[in-house]
């Protein structure tokens, strides 16, 4: 039974994590750096452990600092939350040599969707539909020009360990091949020390859209329906929302049973995300798997009723779901708007600084997740997330009506926010009527 959990994270998604664990009778230990020792989260935790410097190479990062902690505390789990060591096979493996349960799939499972090109394979073999791309490992540019020539242009090159958009380069024509191939090579050995690409099929103007999977140690899974993530910028999300207005009941049905039948490929067990991309025409294709909990995981939380942090907890615990696929009904629509300490003047240029004054809204249909409280500093050392902002209503219209009320409440003094821009996005005649794609934010 795990009756102590440390979350080796910080922010909003820790201060989430406790109030999970409290609600559970479980107890909680978080980390914190240097920088934030009067962070929310060292302060809402039952213990509080200090494990190093504000960068985060030498705190949040360290695998041998965290499984200290862990072991000092006398801790039998710990939950990664997301980013930091959340997909590190590494980590999690080391966990399980320590007999600490990490709180997400096995690490096994974590190494073979990190490599993307794997992940596709698996996908392959397991009849779920993938983008047209290379079967085999790709690692110059003469061998990789042949392979685009098959594939047909336009096409794009990726890095086998990426993901969110490091180490990627399209080439529309035979001619830019060569440079778009050498430099999304570069930038991947600079970034994952590894020179291994794969090309693709380039889907032009697509949606993303992702669906929420919850499984359990002993094969069963099912699907929590779909966000469509579409309104991003730099591979940044910035607005979520569930459902998507691009998906009929059918092709919901259709997607979210290759979403089943990805996960039970991978033999996945926990909460994890399959990642589409969905053209116009209705034809979708895998493209990454993410074997964590993620930011944008609330409003899937509020059309379906599903606390997906406890069932996280449950499920590495080792107990069986507490839902089968018939339980899952989609109420309302649920929007999520992220608000960061950034200038959307300045290209979104960070805004560290202290915050002198707030306001934040609530009210019936309105959740705020953050960690953030009236004299709070904002360091420099992470990222730029301060809350999220989430609503439901019964309908989407009724939804960016109560988000845009929500939004225009939103009072933070002292550091830039994108408050303001969001509020823009949600008048948006093309947000509005729903007509978005990943393009969205860069054709404003
Ligand atoms: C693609 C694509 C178009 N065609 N693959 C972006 C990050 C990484 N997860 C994969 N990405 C993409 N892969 C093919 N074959 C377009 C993107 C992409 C993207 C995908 C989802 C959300 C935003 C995006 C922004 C730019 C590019």
């Amino acid at each position: 039974m795990i009756e102590k959990v440390l979350i080796a994270n910080r922010g909003e998604i820790a201060v989430r994590i406790i109030r999970a664990c409290r609600e559970m009778g479980i107890e909680t230990v978080a980390v914190y750096s240097e920088a934030d020792k009067e962070a929310l989260h060292t302060q809402l935790a039952d213990e509080a452990i200090c494990i190093g410097p504000a960068p985060s190479s030498e705190s949040y990062l360290s695998m041998e600092r965290i499984i200290s902690a862990t072991l000092v505390s006398g801790a039998d789990a710990i939950h990664p939350g997301f980013g930091f060591l959340s997909e590190n096979s590494k980590f999690a493996e080391l966990c399980e040599q320590c007999n600490i349960t990490f709180i997400g799939p096995d690490s096994s499972v974590i190494r073979k969707m990190g490599n993307k090109q794997e992940a596709r394979n698996t996908m392959v073999a397991a009849n779920v539909p993938v983008i047209p791309g290379s079967k085999e490992p790709v690692y110059d540019a003469a061998a990789g020009a042949e392979t685009a020539e098959k594939i047909g242009y336009p096409v794009i090159v990726k890095a086998a360990l990426g993901g969110g958009g490091k180490g990627m380069r399209v080439a529309e024509t035979a001619e830019e091949f060569e440079n778009s191939f050498n430099t999304a090579q570069k930038e991947t050995k600079m970034a994952f020390g590894d020179d291994t690409m794969y090309i693709e099929h380039f889907v032009q103007h697509p949606r993303h859209i992702e669906f929420q999977i919850l499984a359990d140690k002993y094969g069963n899974v099912i699907h929590l329906g779909e966000r469509d993530c579409s309104v991003q910028r730099n591979h940044q999300k910035m607005i979520e929302e569930s459902p998507s207005v691009a998906l009929s009941e059918e092709l919901r049905t259709k997607m979210g049973e290759a979403a089943v039948k990805a996960a039970k490929a991978a033999q996945y067990s926990n909460a994890g995300t399959i990642e589409f991309l969905l053209e116009k025409n209705g034809n979708f294709y895998f493209m990454e798997m993410n074997t964590r909990i993620q930011v944008e995981h609330p409003v899937t939380e509020w059309v379906t009723g599903i606390d997906l942090i406890k069932e996280q907890i449950s499920i590495a615990d080792g107990r069986k779901l507490n839902y089968i696929q018939e339980d899952v009904k989609i109420t309302g629509h649920a929007i999520e708007c992220r608000i960061n300490a950034e200038n959307p003047k300045k290209n979104f240029r960070p805004s560290p600084g202290a915050i002198t004054d707030m306001y934040l809204p609530g009210g019936k249909g309105v959740r705020i997740d953050s960690a953030i409280y009236s004299g709070y500093t904002v360091t420099p050392y992470y990222d730029s997330m301060l809350a999220k902002l989430i609503v439901h209503a019964k309908n989407r219209k009724e939804a960016i009506r109560k988000m845009r009320s929500a939004l225009g409440e939103v009072i933070i003094e002292g550091i830039d926010t994108n408050v303001d821009y969001q509020y823009e996005i949600l008048h948006h005649p093309d947000f509005e009527s729903g007509d978005i794609d990943i393009e969205f934010i860069e054709r404003l």
